[in-house]
């Protein structure tokens, strides 16, 4: 790039590809790791190595040399960088001064070194020994007027081992306030899928790919979010399986995609047309997209065809008049205005459903991320029911995780609202009462610090200011708290928007070694399909003074809990003991831990809908009844657009790697609201357009982001795109579904407030 101007350019070749190994290159060496990156990037994905810390899609079944992409590279690159924090660093910096700085800049300054804690009189953070950190928080802990005071957040990269002994900890402590990065990403499939088939997890798995005959891809940029995923599309594709995408942004990797893995596509430049179908869907619209395929197979059955899966759904489910009824009444008119999608569309897509003996539907934010987010995924369940599409090779339905290990982390106890038989388990395994209420999710975490409630914030991983909506409220709440601590790899906003006290924790991160007084030590993954395999580090650690989450935790543990009836002591050395007691804990799934890991491809947990086992309370897959076609609260306003607030393929998450999106084709610049032409015409706006956005909201309180630049981009009529978390101020805490507590992220209602001058471009 010969400057750093903003520039916007369509991006005209196919996703992956040479752009991506280039880009690769490009960040190891810009992160100065080139030997020691690429000699990890050997290990990553390969038995005996570790789990990428990226995404949670599962590794390759057949074992390729090198099992990683463009976007795991990079997280790798980013953790192993040999840029450090260090004391020196904090003694020139006040935190006002760092509050100041992007979050970018955060993220470049490298890893952490060693544990500090807040200096109120010099506003630094200061050198402060680990001993000292954990009297301290045991010390703010003990002080609690009771546990329920405490939020303990987990982000999802944090390993079994340490999850688990997280949520023993926190429940021996009192509570079961567990808000945690699931709470704002697929907590609708955790909350939404239980009552229709009965578990809170994808379907599917990895050799499902092999047999499917439709492949759905619904609000989800599989290019940039879990790129290994394409090596299956396009497998898929090459064997004539129609793939449907369904998104509002026509994502590149979704139309056109190279693999930078498959040596004959990158000698010839080739590359393979993705989706057959791309269904330029209304931000919120999948609702009517979903209801009308259905009103199509209904009507059909109606005149004499057989379609639905007549004896499946008389031997495993219930509920199906009620979702037909509901089906049949929408009209043709109200489906296309809601779904922005033509009938004609619609119908192809119920063709291809029809036409196929194997579907699966993949999902992401985009589906999740609404008001009613866990009911819309309900109706998800309900199409594939109409034609079994569960309990058969190449069939199910597959949420597509985000974070490594966040379905893991829920599977061992990160829960906010734990089942009563678990509850009984942990009494019986470690012989103490645990707390029987429910405890907050992230949305409730946040009011309770607004409300003053909650006094200490433990954040295990993750960069929770910065990801939770209303920012600037939220910074408020999190300064009012007693005690903040952040157990992390690197520096983010987090740690500047703290407590009156506050501790860093650096800790030890995926690709490098743990080694404790037992020797070298393993953790363990479980994937988005539910695949559980160990990770062992390469890497030396990027500082002696690191430890081990696990370790963090035990001691954090001693020093909260002096009469604990747990040998914390015991799991700081050896990690083969926590799995002993996570089999007792969970012995239906768990049970033989520690032989079954010992494959090198891990081991699959039960998911019982595959053996047509569905552990509701009627014992049936239930097709579940939604009426309407909102998946949102409609707003009257008809200056109002629907933002959806997405990542570019220059981050993780809160991390932002560059200010790139080089497949939206948006060089050095992450202030911008992608939106379609007419309707930015019709506000007298240009192409480059300086604006304000401000959230359209009943509470009274004002919401507005400026300093935005409108870029014409294919977005159906009404719906506008721009980046999290620069967007996240506008999202109200208050605007999330209530069944799962999912922050709707992607359809917060806005309108163009004002608008500056200058040219952009
Ligand atoms: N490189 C990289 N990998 C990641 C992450 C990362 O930040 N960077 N994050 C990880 C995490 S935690 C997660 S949860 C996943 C997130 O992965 P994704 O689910 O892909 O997340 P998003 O980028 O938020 O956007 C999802 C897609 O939904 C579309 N969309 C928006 N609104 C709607 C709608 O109403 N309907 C439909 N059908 N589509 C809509 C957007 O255009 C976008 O393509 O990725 C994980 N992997
Ligand atoms: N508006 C809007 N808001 C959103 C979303 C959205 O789409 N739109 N998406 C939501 C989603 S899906 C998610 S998952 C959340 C993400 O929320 P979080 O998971 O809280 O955020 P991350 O940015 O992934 O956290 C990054 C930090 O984690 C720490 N870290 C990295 N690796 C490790 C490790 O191995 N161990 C430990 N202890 N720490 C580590 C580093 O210090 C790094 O700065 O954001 C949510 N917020
Ligand atoms: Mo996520």
């Amino acid at each position: 790039m010969p400057d750093n101007k903003p520039r916007f350019k369509t991006y005209t070749h196919p996703a992956g590809g040479w752009g991506a190994a280039a880009a690769t290159a490009k960040i190891l060496l810009e992160q100065s790791v080139v030997t020691k990156g690429s000699r990890a990037l050997l290990s990553m994905n390969q038995p005996g190595g570790f789990k990428c810390p990226s995404c949670a899609f599962p590794d390759a079944e057949c074992k390729k040399t090198l099992d990683f992409c463009e976007n795991g590279a990079k997280a790798l690159a980013f953790e192993a960088t040999k840029f450090r924090v260090t004391r020196e660093f904090f003694a020139k910096h006040t935190v006002t001064e760092l509050m100041a700085q992007s979050d970018h800049w955060l993220e470049m300054q490298g890893r952490l070194t060693e544990p500090m804690r807040y200096d109120a009189a010099s506003d630094r953070y200061v050198p402060c020994d680990w001993d000292s950190a954990f009297a301290l928080i045991g010390a703010h802990l003990r002080a609690l007027d009771s546990p329920h005071e405490a939020e303990f957040y987990t982000s999802g990269r944090t390993p079994n081992e340490a999850a688990f002994l997280y949520s023993i900890f926190v429940r021996e402590f009192g509570t079961n306030n567990f808000p945690d990065c699931s709470n704002m990403c697929h907590e609708p499939t955790s909350r939404g899928l239980p009552p229709a088939i009965g578990v809170g997890k994808g379907t599917v798995v990895m050799a499902d790919f092999d047999h499917t005959e439709a492949i759905f891809v619904i609000g989800q940029n599989t290019g940039t979010n879990s790129p290994r995923m394409m090596s299956n599309l396009v497998e898929a594709r090459k064997r004539g399986v129609p793939i449907v995408a369904v998104n509002p942004m026509p994502e590149r990797a979704l139309v056109r995609f190279a693999d930078p893995q498959d040596v004959l596509q990158m000698a010839t430049f080739g590359s393979t047309r993705i989706a057959s179908e791309f269904v330029h869907i209304r931000i919120g619209g999948d609702l009517a997209l979903l209801k009308g395929m259905m009103k199509v197979i209904f009507e059909r059955e109606a005149k004499g065809e057989t379609i639905i899966d007549r004896d499946f759904i008389a031997a495993h489910t219930a509920g199906l008049d009620a979702v037909r009824a509901d089906a049949l009444a929408q009209g043709w008119p109200e489906l296309v205005e809601a779904s922005g999608v033509e009938e004609a569309q619609i119908r192809r897509c119920a063709e291809i459903y029809i036409r196929s003996r194997a579907t699966m539907i993949c999902y992401g934010m985009g589906l999740t991320q609404h008001q009613e987010g866990s009911r819309l995924l309900q109706q998800v369940v309900n199409l594939l029911l109409l034609k079994g599409n569960f309990g058969k090779p190449g069939a199910g339905i597959s949420p597509i995780r985000g974070h490594s290990n966040v379905q893991g982390d829920r599977t061992v106890g990160v829960d906010e609202r734990p089942p009563q038989d678990y509850l009984d388990r942990v009494r019986d395994v470690f012989g103490f009462e645990p707390p029987r209420a429910n405890g907050h999710h992230t949305v409730e975490s946040v009011a309770a610090m607004q409300a003053g409630t909650a006094k200490v914030f433990v954040g295990l991983g993750g960069n929770f200011v910065r990801a939770v909506p209303d920012t600037e409220r939220s910074y408020a709440a999190m300064r009012k708290l007693a005690l903040t601590v952040a157990i992390s790899t690197k520096l983010n906003r987090g740690h500047l928007v703290h407590g009156r006290d506050a501790l860093i924790l650096p800790v030890i991160s995926r690709s490098e070694t743990i080694r404790t007084r037992a020797g070298e030590q393993f953790v363990t993954i479980e994937d988005s399909m539910a695949n559980v395999s160990a990770s062992r580090g390469v890497l030396e650690p990027a500082s002696p003074h690191l430890l081990p989450e696990v370790e963090i935790i035990c001691r954090i543990a001693q020093a909260a809990l002096p009469d604990s009836k747990v040998d914390w002591a015991g799991f700081i050395d050896d990690y083969g003991l926590i799995r002993d007691k996570i089999a007792e804990v969970y012995p239906d799934i768990y049970s033989g831990f520690s032989e079954r890991i010992k494959n090198p491809n891990g081991f699959h947990l039960d998911v019982p809908p595959r053996r047509l086992v569905w552990p509701t309370p009627n014992g049936k897959a239930n097709f579940l009844l939604f009426p309407g076609l909102d998946a949102n609260v409609p707003v009257a306003d008809p200056a109002m657009l629907r933002l959806a607030t997405v990542r570019s393929h220059d981050q993780f998450n809160t991390t932002v790697y560059s200010y790139n999106d080089r497949y939206r084709g948006v060089y050095n610049d992450r202030m911008v609201l992608f939106m379609n032409a007419e309707d930015r015409a019709e506000r007298g706006l240009k192409d480059g357009s300086r604006i304000a956005l401000e959230t359209i909201s009943a509470d009274g309180a004002q919401r507005r982001v400026s300093g935005l630049t409108v870029v014409d981009y294919p977005m159906p009529r009404g719906s506008v795109a721009g980046y999290y978390p620069e967007l996240n101020p506008l999202l109200p805490l208050d605007y999330y579904d209530r069944i799962s507590g999912t922050p709707a992220a992607k359809s917060i209602p806005v309108r163009v407030v004002a608008v500056g001058t200058g040219p952009m471009l």
